[in-house]
């Protein structure tokens, strides 16, 4: 009997396939509990597909014949954090044990991962459990279609999963199946509605209520727990009070009272997204208070269900004057946080944007992450494509996030792997990502953006995943079926398309060079006289942005050493964030040994080879996955080459004419 929910959606990483092994034997699930029932149908569902059988027993009941027991431990010491489980592997046999419900379904998706191989094999004896206990997707989506970002900002993948007709879903089913996804990945917590709040989503905290706890139903058998994102301004804006001053008695309590209904109904309810004071939402800068003011405030209303305030520290001046050559926005996040280091509660988690500007596709790794030993930090990352491909192309971010977690910002080599940025967040506020799922029956617009999605759990749960064992995974688990070939070709296409991306849009760090307002596609000069920030000062000269303390903003003083030194450094400043931190000569040579006007001629040309080598490389297998799937990467990858071309020319076109040094390689330039 085939899988209902293949018959809806498409099943991603989970198609009945992928339940082969596991599902043609015989398997006991033992224990009570809603997670445990999850866990249950999933093998009810698997054997009933593949010939196997099952049973549902007690804890400790006999278990002989079987050769899967997925079992709740019998001196269960009910600790609720824990996650992790035990896998056995004796003799042909295996056993997952679990100290909670969680454990056991992250243990069952191990199995699931393992396919075969979770019974055959050496005997073996292991503990498994995440690196860290927050592992948060969160989502962009509007109740409404707003009028210029459509319903889910920066969302490329249709419409919200869980709003319709400016309201929650009536029909909530398909977030079954999100959810099965979420937490086969690793997932455990879920901010449903955009860190933007405008008038309409700001009542989801109010009337809508009923509605959220539609969705939190929905999530509570996967072991997810959902966040609402609230406007700073809810007291005035819902509850008529003529202030949003958090050290006002009043706010507080209206604050107060809100949480007290939010849990009231809904008690494993996770917490509070806040976006202040950034983009004209609104904040306690108004009233002369501190981020700390304001989030300790909400924390405190929160604190008595174990709720969290994840208060972002995406905080900038938007609009800035371009001839203003002392503001530098790559500062700001460090010098409106840092300071308050220590002055948090003990939950709100402060959640910081990998990089000092907005989810480029090369940014350095954010200073803010080494500065606040004494907060709860929570890395965010961006699965939505907003700066890398919007969907339309093909890049897969695996490789991005690990250099990123792996990264030795803080404390030098002595801080061994305590210093990596995955360290420094792991057992503090954990990860968060916006995600890049919506209402497209691929789920993410680009089918093969789906692998992001499920990369960013894997490594949430262990950071030091090595990148393309995640998509080994992923192919594994969404092509159970498909021939060695198509692996081969996936890793062909994927493996190195960061890079790729990188090399035909903007060179050497220096980011941004998008159309404004929607981002997609090649705009050189689109921002830089723009109040958001000016991000490349090409002249006819030189180009990049003087980040140093002795000559630019002093943005390289952020750092710890040995890295503020290394980036101070011409000398030492890597190349593939040269211009974030410096304004060089276009003859500058880099330490590849090339000129830069060179390295941006002979990168973008590569760049589009490079989409060509991609498409050339994914023709020959196309056929070996569903036609669906197969027409989507086609169109998609055909608009990958157009737009990779359009970057290609403008770019090299542009920088010519600044400079007007000829490509060595004699390339036309137009
Ligand atoms: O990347 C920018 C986006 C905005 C987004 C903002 C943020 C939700 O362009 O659309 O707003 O970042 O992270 O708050």
């Amino acid at each position: 009997m085939p899988s209902p929910r293949t018959t809806a959606v498409h099943p991603a990483w989970l198609p009945p396939g992928a339940f082969a092994a596991l599902g043609g034997r015989r398997v006991v699930v033992a224990g009570d509990g809603a997670l445990t029932s999850t866990v249950a149908a999933e093998v009810a569902a698997a054997t009933a597909a593949h010939g196997g059988s099952w049973a549902r027993l007690e804890v400790g009941a006999g278990t002989a014949d079987a050769d899967l027991v997925l079992t709740l431990a019998e001196d269960d010491p009910s600790n609720d954090a824990d996650e992790g489980f035990r896998f056995m592997r004796d003799g042909g046999s295996a056993v997952v044990q679990a100290p909670t419900e969680r454990g056991l379904l992250y243990g069952f998706f191990h199995v699931v991962r393992l396919g075969e191989d979770a019974f055959a094999g050496p005997d073996t004896d292991e503990t498994h459990a995440p690196a860290a206990e927050l592992r948060m997707i969160d989502h962009w989506d509007n109740v409404d279609v707003h009028p210029t970002m459509g319903q889910v900002e920066r969302g490329y993948s249709g419409g919200s999963l869980f709003y319709a007709s400016g309201r929650v879903r009536d029909d909530l089913s398909r977030l079954d199946a999100y959810a099965r996804l979420l937490a086969a990945a690793g997932i455990n917590r879920i901010a449903i509605n955009n860190v933007n709040v405008h008038a309409r989503e700001a009542r989801l905290l109010t009337e809508d209520l009923a509605g959220v706890a539609r969705i939190a139903a929905a999530f509570r058998p996967w072991g997810i727990r959902v966040h609402l994102s609230v406007s700073f301004a809810s007291p005035t804006l819902l509850g008529g009070l003529s202030s949003n001053d958090p050290l006002d008695p009043e706010v507080a309590h209206w604050w107060v009272r809100a949480a007290a209904r939010v849990w009231d109904l809904v008690p494993d309810f996770g917490g509070l997204v806040v976006k202040a004071d950034s983009e004209g939402q609104p904040g306690p800068f108004a009233y002369g208070r501190t981020h700390a003011d304001g989030a300790n405030m909400l924390a405190r209303a929160v604190a008595p269900y174990g709720g969290l305030v994840h208060w972002r520290a995406f905080v900038y001046d938007h609009r800035q004057d371009w001839r203003d050559r002392s503001t530098d926005r790559a500062r700001a996040a460090y010098d409106h946080f840092a300071p308050l280091d220590g002055t948090f509660d003990e939950n709100v988690v402060l959640q910081v944007k990998y990089g000092p500007l907005d989810f480029q596709a090369r940014e350095p790794v954010s200073p803010v992450l080494a500065a606040m030993p004494a907060t709860r930090l929570a890395l965010e990352l961006q699965v939505t494509q907003e700066y890398t491909g919007q969907q339309q192309h093909a890049v897969y971010l695996g490789p991005q996030w690990s250099a990123i977690l792996r990264f030795r910002l803080a404390g030098g080599p002595e801080a061994g792997d305590d210093g990596t940025v995955a360290g420094l967040v792991a057992g503090s506020g954990g990860f968060a990502a916006v995600s890049n799922a919506g209402t497209d029956e691929l789920w993410t617009g680009h089918p093969f953006a789906q692998a992001n999605l499920y990369a960013y759990g894997r490594l949430a749960w262990d950071p030091l995943l090595d990148p393309s064992a995640i998509l080994d995974e992923w192919v594994a688990l969404t092509f159970p079926d498909a021939p060695v070939e198509l692996g081969e070709a996936l890793h062909a296409v994927l493996d190195t398309s960061w890079e790729t991306y990188e090399m035909y849009t903007a060179p050497l760090g220096v980011g941004f060079m998008v159309r404004p307002g929607h981002h997609y596609g090649p705009d050189v000069d689109g921002y830089e006289y723009t109040p958001w920030g000016t991000y490349h000062f090409a002249d006819r000269d030189g180009i990049g942005v003087d980040r140093t303390q002795a000559t630019g903003t002093g943005y390289t003083g952020q750092y710890p050493a040995p890295w503020s030194d290394v980036y101070e450094s011409l000398g030492t400043c890597p190349d593939e964030l040269l211009l974030f931190f410096h304004h060089v000569p276009y003859s500058h040579v880099l330490r590849s040994g090339k000129t830069v006007i060179q390295h941006v001629y002979d990168t973008h040309s590569e760049g589009v080879e490079r989409v060509e080598a991609m498409i050339a490389a994914w023709e020959p297998v196309a056929g070996l996955v569903d036609p669906a799937v197969a027409e989507r990467v086609a169109e998609r990858l055909a608009e990958q080459l157009r737009s990779a071309i359009e970057w290609r020319d403008q770019v090299r076109t542009y920088f010519f004419r600044k400079s007007g040094v000829p490509d060595e390689k004699g390339r036309r330039i137009f």
